[in-house]
């Protein structure tokens, strides 16, 4: 019985993007499609969480301005552990502004995003010059940029005509742009069903995902990774799920949510492929 799914495998077999096939092979090599976004303020604990869960991640995802005691060696000691682990990085950074401004922000500052950071994304309300602005940064370095086609924020202005339009953008750009940040698959998005044009094969990364809990007290909604990978998400993206959301982190209990995470979202993508 073939599936209305494509395996991750095929899919890394013969996606044109170098910076997705990598991270499709990542998938596979380690099965998980589990991304760990390490919102924590304080260097130590940053690195501890992302030591701990490296195993079970294909993509670990920061927020680096966010830490109080940054400084480049953060970047170095990241680096090794992706390499350790095999995993790579996110940061998500959701630039929004002119494509000059955002060209600078993602090459310079005290962050130089760019020099480290494999895949980051970008909220499509600019226009196609933001892509054209990152792009002249990430594209010779063989990186790739996600558009935030949806939120998973309650009341989100990302949907509808907004969703098509970033849509569009991405298939003008598929050069560089590899997937969306978004809560289901965009491949159809705005095509009709009659359309025999290109196949489009975009990721999608999904946040607001969460097995205890529907949501927090700041309108972020939680779905499971079984709902998210049967409307098309490909990588699920979990922060507090697994690290929790106490003023301290207990680094045991985050090894064993990591796993059962890791486990949730690849039975997911297992059962799914059966459909
Ligand atoms: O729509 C979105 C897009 C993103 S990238 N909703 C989100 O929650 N995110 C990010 O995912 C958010 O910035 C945070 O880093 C993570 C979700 O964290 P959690 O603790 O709620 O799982």
């Amino acid at each position: 019985m073939s599936s209305k799914f494509v395996s991750y495998e095929e899919r890394a077999k013969r996606h044109p993007s170098s910076a997705a096939r990598s991270l499709l092979e990542t998938i596979v090599r380690k099965r998980s499609n589990l991304c760990v976004s390490v919102d924590v303020t304080a260097k130590a604990d940053f690195l501890d969480i992302i030591d701990v869960v490296g195993p079970y991640v294909c993509l670990v995802k920061t927020h680096v301005d966010i830490i109080e005691d940054f400084d480049s060696s953060l970047i170095a000691t990241l680096q090794e552990l992706s390499k350790k682990h095999d995993f790579l990085i996110f940061e998500d950074r959701k630039f929004a502004d002119i494509g000059n401004t955002v060209a600078l922000q993602y090459s310079s500052g005290v962050h130089k995003i760019a020099s480290w950071s494999h895949i980051t994304n970008a909220h499509p309300v600019p226009g196609p010059s933001i892509i054209t602005g990152l792009a002249s940064v990430g594209k010779p370095l063989g990186r790739g940029l996600l558009l935030l086609a949806e939120m998973s924020t309650k009341g989100s202005l990302a949907k509808g005509v907004y969703t098509e339009e970033a849509v569009q953008m991405a298939r003008a750009h598929r050069d560089f742009v590899i997937g969306f940040i978004a809560q289901r698959s965009m491949n159809a998005v705005g095509k009709s069903s009659t359309d025999t044009g290109d196949e489009d094969d975009f990721l999608v990364l999904t946040p607001g995902v969460g097995l205890d809990v529907k949501g927090d007290a700041m309108g972020q909604q939680y779905r499971t990774p079984e709902e998210v990978l049967n409307d098309g998400s490909d990588v699920i993206i979990v922060g507090r799920g697994i690290y929790g959301k106490g003023p301290t982190v207990d680094i045991q209990s985050v090894q064993v949510q990591a796993e059962r995470y890791r486990a949730a979202g690849w039975s997911a993508y297992e059962k799914r492929l059966q459909l």
